[in-house]
């Protein structure tokens, strides 16, 4: 029997932050899902297409990790799968609130498990949005994506 878990995010684009959590998970579990959230009513700056390509580059390496798009709820994610946790980085007590929330009503929906993997204390102040922010005017990121997002991001902005 494998031992599953998902890592849910929007990954507009894929951070170190993320890219710890999706690691230390891919030690715990034997496979490891990244479910990329569709957001129709969001518009991101990389297509849910572009965000799997990306993904799937800066995880490759870890041979346990498994990208797919989603929409609807997660623990629907989760039942067609047979994956029982979900695991979500805590950056900051700011995120506890609505991750709490959050964990309460999947447990609640589905007995799905969420587990909290603390985060990395040199990416807790990270986002996909600062990252973006930064990016846009001119700053130095490229301690805080792989160097593969770091072009596709250069490549994005550039065209804009
Ligand atoms: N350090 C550590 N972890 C990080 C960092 C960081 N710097 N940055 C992000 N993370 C982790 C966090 O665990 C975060 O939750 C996850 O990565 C994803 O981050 P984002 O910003 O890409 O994604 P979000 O916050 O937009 O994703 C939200 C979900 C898609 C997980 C959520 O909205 C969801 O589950 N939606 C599906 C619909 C659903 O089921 N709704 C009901 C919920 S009860």
């Amino acid at each position: 029997l494998l031992r599953r878990a998902v890592c849910p995010g929007s990954f507009d684009p894929i951070t170190n932050g993320h890219l710890d959590i999706i690691a230390r998970a891919s030690r715990l579990y034997d496979v490891v899902h990244v479910a990329v959230m569709i957001n129709k009513s969001k518009q991101g700056l990389f297509s849910v297409e572009e965000r799997i390509a990306l993904i799937e580059e800066v995880t490759a390496e870890f041979g346990n990790v498994q990208v797919e798009a989603f929409h609807g709820l997660l623990v629907d994610f989760c039942k067609q799968r047979d994956i029982p946790a979900i695991v979500k980085g805590l950056r900051a007590v700011s995120d506890f609130d609505y991750e709490l929330q959050m964990a309460q009503m999947n447990i609640g929906l589905s007995g799905v498990e969420t587990l909290f993997v603390p985060t990395n204390p040199t990416y807790s102040f990270l986002s996909s949005s600062l990252v973006k922010e930064v990016a846009q005017w001119g700053g130095d990121i490229s301690h805080l994506v792989p160097p593969r997002v770091l072009d596709a991001l250069n490549g994005k902005l550039g065209q804009r």
